[in-house]
C-alpha cells in the first residue's frame, strides 16, 4: 500500500511537470516570428572569464555547450564600463552619457530611467510578450532618492517601464538595502524589522565595518565597504532591519535562478521576454557552499562556477519543457572585470595565469578595451543561428533593442532608443558586418570610439589609475586616461600600447568628428 502510494504520487508528480497536450501543439509549430528571449547578464565578468574565451583554473560546461550551440561574438562592447551606464543603454538604447544621472546609483537611488521612456521592456511588451526582469537592478527604485519607504509598496519600480513582474537586488549586493524587491515590495518582509536606509548616517546602535571589522565573519574588505554590517559583510550605506527578509549572499543565487525557472515553467505557451541579471561575479563574491573550492581560484572562480550552474538551470528547464529552440537565449556581462574590488577575497592572488580580461588592456572602469569588450553568446535553433559559429563582427549592446525590435517587429516610437540600430542579421550570425564605431564610456565620463582597425581614446586630465586598491593581473586597474589624444591600432597593436595619434593625424580628427557629430544628436 505504502509501495503504491508512493508510486502513485512521484507519477503524480511526473505528470504535473508534463507540457500538456495543448502547450504541445503549440510548441510543435514554433513561431520564430516571436522567439522567447532570455537575455542572461553577468555582473563584472570579464572577456576571459569563460572557457570557452579561454578562461584557464575554471570550467563552465554550461556556457561552453550554449556556444556549442550558437554564435561567439569576439568584438562585442558594452556601452560603458560599470554597471548603470551600461545597463542603462542595454535597456533604453540611448548612450548613458546623454542622460546626467546614469553612474553607479547608490542603493537609495529614485528610479534612473522614468516611466515616461521607452525600453526593450515596453518594446517586447507591445507586442504581447510577458515581461520580467530578476537580478542585479542597479538603476533606481522609488520616485524620490533617498526617500523611499521600504515598508510599504514603491510608487515607481520596474513596473513602470514596461517589466510585468520583477524579483530584484535594489543595486548591487555591496550596497544596502540588502532585501529582494519583488513586484514593487520587499520579498518575504519582516514585520517586526522595519527597514531604514540611509547613505549619509548610521542609525544609532547598528555596529558599522569601519569600528567593528571583528563582525565581518563572512568577508572583510579591502578598501570602502565599511558602513552596515549584514551577512558578516561590510556594505556600502547604512540600513537597519530587515529580519528575515535580509538576503544570505550565498543564497542570492539559488533565490534568484529559482525564480527564473518557475518564471519559465509558468510562461512556457506564451512568449516571453526575461533579464535575468546575475549577482555573479560581483563582490562581495560569496557564493554557495556547493560552489566552493569548484575552481582553481577562489571565492571569484567559484562565483565563475556558480554563474555557469545558472545558466545551465536556466538551459535544462527549457530542454525540459520543450521551448528551448524557439528561445533566444543571449549571454553577456555588463562591463569588464575587476579582481579585487573592494574585499579581501584573493581574486588577484589566485588567478595563476588566468587573464580574467581575456587579450585586452585593463578592466572595469578603464577606457581601454577591457573596460568595455564583454563576451556575447547567442543561441536560437528554430531561427537558424549557426551551431559553433564565432563572429568577429564589430558589435555593441547599444544595438540590441532595435535589433530584437526588428525581429519581433516592434514599432520603436520616434525619439525613443536614438542611438539603437536593427543589426538583427549580425546578431544572429547570418552576417559579419561591423559597426562602423562602437562608442564605450570610461568610470570618469571618458568616451572612446572603436572601428574595426582603430581605438580612439579622448585626451583628460583624470587618474591614471583607480583610487582605491583594485588590482587586475598584480597591477592597479588602468583608467586609460592621458591628456594627450590616443589612437592605437587595434590590427596590429590590440593591447593598446604604442599611441600612434601623431602619425595618424586625419584618422584622430575624423574620430573627433564621430564624436562631436553624436555628442550634437
Ligand atoms: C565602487 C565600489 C565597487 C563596486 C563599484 C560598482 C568601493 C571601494 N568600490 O565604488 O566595489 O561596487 O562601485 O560596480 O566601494 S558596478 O559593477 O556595479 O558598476
Ligand atoms: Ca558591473
Amino acid at each position: 500500500m505504502q509501495i503504491n502510494k508512493t508510486i502513485a504520487l512521484s507519477l503524480l508528480a511526473a505528470w504535473a511537470t508534463q507540457p500538456t497536450m495543448a502547450a504541445k501543439k503549440q510548441r510543435a509549430k514554433a513561431d520564430t516570428s516571436r522567439p522567447n528571449v532570455i537575455m542572461i547578464v553577468a555582473d563584472d565578468l570579464g572577456y576571459g572569464d569563460l572557457e570557452c574565451y579561454g578562461a584557464k583554473n575554471v570550467e563552465t560546461p554550461n556556457v561552453n555547450r550554449l556556444a556549442a550551440e550558437g554564435v561567439r561574438f569576439t568584438d562585442c562592447h558594452a556601452a560603458a564600463s560599470t554597471s548603470t551606464p551600461s545597463r542603462y543603454s542595454l535597456l533604453t538604447g540611448e548612450y548613458p552619457w546623454r542622460r546626467p544621472g546614469t553612474d553607479v546609483a547608490p542603493g537609495n537611488a529614485a528610479m534612473i530611467i522614468k516611466p515616461e521612456q521607452f525600453t526593450i521592456a515596453d518594446m517586447f511588451r507591445s507586442q504581447g510578450y510577458a515581461t520580467c526582469a530578476i537580478g542585479k537592478w542597479h538603476l533606481g527604485l522609488g520616485d524620490r532618492t533617498g526617500e523611499q519607504d521600504w515598508n510599504a509598496p514603491l510608487p515607481a519600480s520596474p513596473a513602470d517601464i514596461g517589466f510585468d513582474n520583477h524579483y530584484i537586488m535594489a543595486a548591487t549586493a555591496d550596497r544596502v538595502p540588502c532585501v529582494i524587491i519583488e513586484d514593487g515590495m520587499v520579498a518575504n518582509y519582516d514585520e517586526s524589522a522595519p527597514i531604514d536606509v540611509n547613505y549619509y548616517h548610521n542609525f544609532e546602535g547598528e555596529p558599522t565595518a569601519r569600528e567593528h571589522p571583528e563582525l565581518c565573519y563572512n568577508l572583510r574588505s579591502s578598501h570602502g565597504h565599511d558602513q552596515a554590517i549584514v551577512n558578516g559583510i561590510g556594505r556600502i550605506g547604512y540600513m537597519k532591519g530587515g529580519g528575515k527578509a535580509l538576503w544570505k549572499d550565498e543564497n542570492i543565487a539559488d533565490s534568484i535562478t529559482g525564480y527564473a525557472v518557475n518564471y519559465i515553467k509558468q510562461h512556457a505557451d506564451r512568449p516571453f521576454f526575461m533579464y535575468f541579471a546575475t549577482n555573479d561575479v560581483h563582490v562581495p563574491r560569496f557564493p554557495h557552499e556547493r560552489f566552493r573550492g569548484k575552481s582553481g581560484m577562489g571565492l571569484r572562480g567559484d562565483a565563475i562556477v556558480q554563474f555557469d550552474w545558472s545558466v545551465g538551470e536556466i538551459m535544462s528547464t527549457l530542454e525540459r519543457l520543450g521551448i528551448a529552440d524557439n528561445t533566444i537565449i543571449l549571454l553577456t556581462s555588463d562591463n569588464g572585470p575587476v579582481t579585487d574590488d573592494g574585499y579581501v577575497d584573493r581574486a588577484d592572488e589566485l588567478l595563476n595565469g588566468h587573464s580574467p580580461q581575456g587579450p585586452w588592456r585593463s578592466g572595469k572602469y578603464s577606457a581601454y578595451e577591457g573596460g568595455t569588450a564583454v563576451p556575447v553568446i547567442v543561441r536560437w535553433k528554430a531561427g537558424g543561428v549557426k551551431a559553433g559559429a564565432t563572429s568577429e563582427a564589430l558589435f555593441s549592446h547599444i544595438d540590441l533593442l532595435a535589433s530584437f525590435g526588428s525581429l519581433i517587429n516592434a514599432r520603436i516610437p520616434k525619439g525613443a532608443a536614438v542611438d539603437s540600430k536593427n543589426r538583427i542579421s549580425t546578431l544572429l550570425g547570418n552576417d559579419r558586418t561591423d559597426r562602423p564605431y562602437v562608442i564605450g564610456m570610461a568610470n570618469n565620463h571618458v568616451l572612446s570610439v572603436r572601428t574595426k582597425q582603430w581605438k580612439y581614446i579622448e585626451p583628460n586630465d583624470g587618474a591614471k589609475t583607480i583610487g582605491w586598491a583594485a588590482t587586475l593581473n598584480g597591477e592597479r586597474v588602468e583608467t586609460g586616461n592621458s591628456p594627450q589624444p590616443q589612437l592605437y591600432d587595434m590590427q596590429k597593436d590590440i593591447k593598446e600600447e604604442h599611441n600612434v595619434a601623431l602619425e595618424n593625424a586625419q584618422t584622430v580628427f575624423d574620430l573627433q568628428n564621430v564624436l562631436r557629430r553624436e555628442r550634437a544628436k
